[in-house]
């Protein structure tokens, strides 16, 4: 149905077009608008929760309005979108943002000041976006940001989780988790009724031949759920340009409940068949690096493919234009395998409801996907039972078989009488049961396969996708290393930082194109440049250390060497390593006479970051942390030259707390396992430096800021190998410091050794597979360079500054410009900017 308002009436709506606020007295009016109509409250029961809420509400306005007019401007120039599928997608607080990228902070800030508000503590009273575990679903948010910044068409589809990311609490040293309810009121959604899809599961396949004598499938019986979208803009940083982002939630189909059954008095029947609707979207899978093969998790990842499919196919459609220019029209993003479904989906759209050729459809179906891989560890590889596919979606399954065998087919023409290389790639695992291997799906479904860091783009195509190399090219492998920011991770997070360096280099260009940042080394000598900038960071100390006194209850000194190690716990990025170097330096202060300890650099060391809820060692690990905590800040000896902090609950507006403050980070991961990280090119970029193994995207920061400004230690990802083998088939002899350490836990330095023999035996007695003790020595001596560098605070600060000035290369718009180049083929749409400078129109 034609929705457009005639002409002669348009005028109307011209005259009437709404604007949002255009100056401080137009925002304040909005607050109290809002605050009195929206809330109906008055300015006599108004709090923060509420001024917060209409200050929300005034700038949803604005960007639904640019939202707006930025997907009509899409709609006319017609141009190829890009949409980015990720099951992970985790935003932090937008608010904060929403103001910044609008260029309207210091308004709203003087405005709410009028209306008797600080404007930080408005901005606290925001619950996190948190659907995402960690980097993962980060780097997700961080290209939502640059890709509307660079004004590409583009759009995100993801899951609207009723449960984020648990709530980590710390009770007696363990984790406990707290369901994240965060939807009791969230203004940053629009919620699209009318925009819905019935989405089918399970049935059977009935086949059928048309009158040409072509055999058609058709999937029949089985359920239908509805996804219902919601709809998040995505303000771009000084540009009109809105995009966005479309979260599905389920909803039973046909009504609310089944009238049938309610009148028959079967009441809780009736509701039970909504409430399994209703749980596909309720809860995010709280793993990261992990895969558990769950029925439900596999329901999600085709409700969501599938409603995403719908909305693109629908979207094409209306172009009139043939099916084969959909691959000029569209470009879709495999954020890792969650998706790998839509490659099927679009394939039957194509064959079963649009009459494609197989061919021709396939054809299509390939030079539309881009596939993002994030990890070479075994366990985060995903793979299906047959059985559940089969199950769950039987038209599909037939489609996977039919994809493997004209797969199959092409690798045995090309290596006639190898058949150990068809096991090998087969996308079916011939293992009891049998599974659907998801990564080789993804590859041979898209024609871009891209790894996230130079070491880990070269590793994929030499371990686990060394085949498909071999099979369709080098071409079609790539890298492109991941970036974040700088508007959240260095603007938002670290205004005066932000601030001193648009002083120095003539305005905040350098937040658009962050390779300006080169002009800040020529002020490493200026003496007010680098005092000033010492005592940004030492006010991001104090402010981080009133954090860990409030919620941990740890009193820290703000002039101690700050070291953080913040991520999800992993037996991988070695949190344990860290722990057992902290319990080395204990055990080796308490051995120096009361002298020779007033000499030592006093340290806080503090982690962050949760466990997955099943994950027991990595639960072990945050215990032991804990309990240490509990002994040395305790320690009348110790006193200031050693705090251990846990700090309880990371997410993203902590860390906007945490890396701006801190002096050294950690980023320790075995060689080879750590796909990129992110939170490495954060920490370098506010002015911290880093220790770090060779490992993802660490190689590549050093190449970038010189060697001399980062602490490198450990074993090389090409010994790994060779290293584990020795383990268990030599002899492996403990580091003699790390026996000690593992001495002091067994004689219950830090409660009952009990809880912690799961991490001593792992290395001790079952392998190492992390290298724990192959890299402890190294590690231990580079902290102690470390100790010895921070002592000298003018080579220091020259460090931190240079680094910083260097890191220009890790801004995601860098990153989405390649993959618009090398993989999407998308251009930016020409935007006019405003001419209030604030890059609103
Ligand atoms: C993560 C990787 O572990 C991390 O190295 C990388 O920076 C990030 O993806 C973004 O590419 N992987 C995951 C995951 O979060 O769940 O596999």
């Amino acid at each position: 149905v034609e929705a457009s308002i005639p002409e002669p009436q348009r005028e109307a709506w011209t005259k009437h077009q709404a604007s949002g606020f255009k100056d401080k007295d137009g925002f304040e009016q909005e607050v109290v608008r809002h605050v009195e109509t929206t809330l109906a409250r008055s300015m006599f029961n108004c709090d923060e929760q509420a001024a917060y809420a209409a200050c929300s509400l005034a700038f949803r306005d604005r960007l639904v309005l640019e939202w707006n007019r930025t997907q009509q401007r899409q709609t006319f120039a017609d141009s190829k979108r890009v949409y980015y599928l990720s099951l992970e997608f985790l935003m932090g607080r937008a608010l904060d943002n929403a103001m910044l990228n609008i260029g309207q902070k210091d308004l709203a800030k003087s405005g709410l000041a009028d209306l008797g508000f600080r404007i930080e503590d408005v901005i606290e009273q925001e619950h996190d976006a948190a659907l995402g575990n960690g980097g993962l679903g980060r780097l997700a948010a961080c290209f939502l940001d640059s890709l509307a910044s660079l004004n590409y068409p583009a759009w995100g589809y993801g899951l609207r989780y009723r449960y984020g990311i648990f709530k980590q609490e710390i009770i007696d040293g363990y984790q406990v988790e707290v369901p994240d309810y965060w939807l009791d009121f969230n203004p940053w959604e629009f919620p699209r009724h009318d925009v819905t899809v019935d989405i089918q599961f399970y049935g059977h396949v009935q086949k059928s031949t048309d009158a040409s004598g072509k055999s058609i499938a058709h999937w029949e019986g089985g359920e239908v759920v509805k996804a219902v979208a919601y709809d998040v803009p995505i303000p771009g940083y000084a540009t009109p340009s809105t995009n966005n982002l479309r979260l599905w939630s389920s909803k039973a189909s046909g009504g609310e409940f089944d009238f049938q059954k309610f009148n028959s008095g079967d009441y809780e029947s009736s509701v039970a068949d909504q409430q399994r609707a209703e749980t596909i979207s309720a809860v995010l899978y709280p793993n990261d690096n992990l895969e558990r093969g769950k029925e439900l998790r596999l329901k999600q990842q085709y409700f969501w493919v599938a409603a995403s499919l719908y909305d693109i196919v629908r979207r094409f459609k209306k172009s009139k234009r043939p099916w084969r220019e959909f691959p000029e029209q569209v470009a879709i993003q495999l954020n890792d395998t969650h998706p790998t479904l839509a490659v099927v989906e679009l394939q039957r759209i194509l064959i079963d409801l649009e009459g494609l050729e197989w061919d021709e459809a396939w054809n299509i179906v390939t030079n539309t996907f881009g596939y993002t891989n994030h990890t070479v560890l075994p366990e985060a590889l995903e793979k299906w039972s047959v059985g559940l596919i089969q199950h769950l979606l039987p038209r599909h399954l037939q489609i996977i078989y039919d994809i493997n065998l004209f797969f199959l087919q092409t690798v045995e023409r090309q290596f006639p009488n190898d058949r150990e290389i068809l096991r090998r790639v087969s996308i079916i695992e011939e293992s009891q049961p049998k599974m659907v291997r998801m990564a080789f799906l993804a590859i041979v479904g898209s024609h871009k396969v891209n790894g996230v860091a130079e070491l880990h783009s070269d590793l994929i195509k030499t371990t686990i996708f060394k085949d498909f190399v071999e099979i369709f090219g080098p071409d079609k492998f790539t890298n492109v290393t991941n970036g974040i920011t700088p508007r959240r991770w260095l603007h938002q997070a670290n205004p005066r930082l932000s601030d001193l360096i648009a002083s120095k280099t003539g305005g905040y260009d350098f937040l658009t194109d962050l390779t300006k940042l080169n002009q800040v080394e020529n002020f490493v000598n200026d003496k007010a440049f680098r005092k000033e900038w010492a005592e940004i960071k030492y006010a991001n100390k104090v402010r981080l250390a009133k954090h860990i006194k409030e919620s941990a209850g740890v009193e820290v000194n703000p002039s101690s060497l700050f070291d953080v190690q913040v991520k999800r716990i992993h037996e991988y990025k070695r949190q344990q390593l860290n722990i057992f170097g902290v319990i080395h330096r204990y055990l080796t202060l308490k051995n120096m006479s009361p002298e020779e300890r007033k000499k030592q650099l006093p340290r806080v060391t503090i982690f962050g970051g949760k466990a997955a809820p099943g994950y027991w060692m990595a639960k072990q690990i945050i215990h032991l942390v804990n309990a240490v905590g509990n002994v040395v800040n305790n320690d009348k000896d110790i006193g200031d030259l050693l705090k251990v902090v846990f700090l309880e609950d990371y997410n993203v507006s902590k860390a906007e707390i945490i890396v701006p403050a801190s002096d050294i980070s950690e980023h320790i991961s075995t060689a080879g396992t750590e796909a990129s990280g992110t939170s490495n090119m954060k920490f370098v970029l506010n002015g911290g430096l880093i220790i770090g193994t060779c490992d993802g995207a660490n190689i590549e920061i050093t190449r970038e800021i010189g060697e001399n400004n980062i602490f490198l230690f450990g074993n090389l990802a090409e010994d790994v190998e060779d290293l584990r083998h020795s383990h268990t088939y030599g002899s492996h002899n403990i580091d003699p410091d790390l026996a000690k350490v593992f001495e002091a836990i067994e004689k219950g330095m830090f409660g009952s050794q009990q809880d912690f023999a799961g991490m001593i035996t792992a290395v001790r007695d079952h392998g190492d597979y992390y290298l724990v003790s192959d890299d402890f020595h190294s590690y231990i001596e580079t902290h102690a360079l470390v100790d010895e560098a921070y002592r000298n605070q003018e080579e220091w600060i020259t460090k931190c500054i240079t680094s910083v000035s260097r890191m220009g290369f890790f801004s995601s718009d860098r990153c989405i410009n390649e993959y618009a180049e090398e993989i999407w083929n998308i251009e930016p749409l020409r935007v006019e900017k405003a001419s209030d400078g604030t890059g609103k129109g």
